[in-house]
């Protein structure tokens, strides 16, 4: 009777065990970015100069951290919650003064312009997060530029869409 109630009791320790890794594993593999966070992910250039800075998640996320509501249009995407750095001020740590536009260009070969009044009058940022979540590849990820669209101006929206630039690589500075 004794020898049963401890393995009851082993039993039981064990479940608990089994469990809690169990859940650990899953909360993990959520919390898990998508790629390795010292892979360069972004690179900075600028017209005329040959240093060009090269962006890893973990440079990313030490930056202070902005959120902004937005969406990646015309997807079918809803208004979610988009964090990441501020472009505004990764330009500002690296030492590089606002450009008077910038060139932002995508896995897919997609670029875009952005002037550069758009950093000091929307703030728009380097999302790594969509509602917590990091994105892959597939969902448009890992790195996209970001507006708050709850700023953007009514009926005016087209030009911030087209520089909502997903599966971001390249930022140049001109
Ligand atoms: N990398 C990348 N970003 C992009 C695009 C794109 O084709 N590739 N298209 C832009 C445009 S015009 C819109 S409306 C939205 C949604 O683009 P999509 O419909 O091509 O997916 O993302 C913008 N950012
Ligand atoms: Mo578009």
């Amino acid at each position: 009777m004794r020898q049963c109630q401890s393995q009851v009791a082993i039993f039981s320790i064990l479940a608990a065990l089994i469990l809690a890794s169990l859940f650990i594993a899953t909360s993990l593999a959520v919390a898990a970015p998508p790629v390795p966070r010292d892979m360069p992910l972004l690179s900075i250039t600028r017209a005329g100069s040959d240093i060009s800075h090269q962006l890893t998640l973990a440079d990313l996320e030490a930056l202070p951290q902005r959120t902004v509501t937005g969406l990646i249009p015309d997807v079918g995407d809803t208004l979610a919650q988009w964090t990441g750095a501020s472009l505004a001020e990764l330009l500002d740590t690296r030492d590089e003064p606002l450009p008077g536009r910038l060139t932002a260009s995508a896995l897919d070969h997609y670029y875009e312009i952005l002037p550069g009044d758009d950093l000091t009058r929307f703030d728009p940022i380097v999302a790594y997060l969509r509602n917590g979540d990091y994105l892959s590849i597939n969902e448009r990820g890992p790195l996209v530029i970001m507006y708050d669209h709850t700023q953007l101006p009514r009926g005016q929206e087209r030009p911030y869409y087209n520089r909502t630039v997903w599966q971001l690589t390249g930022i140049h500075l001109e």
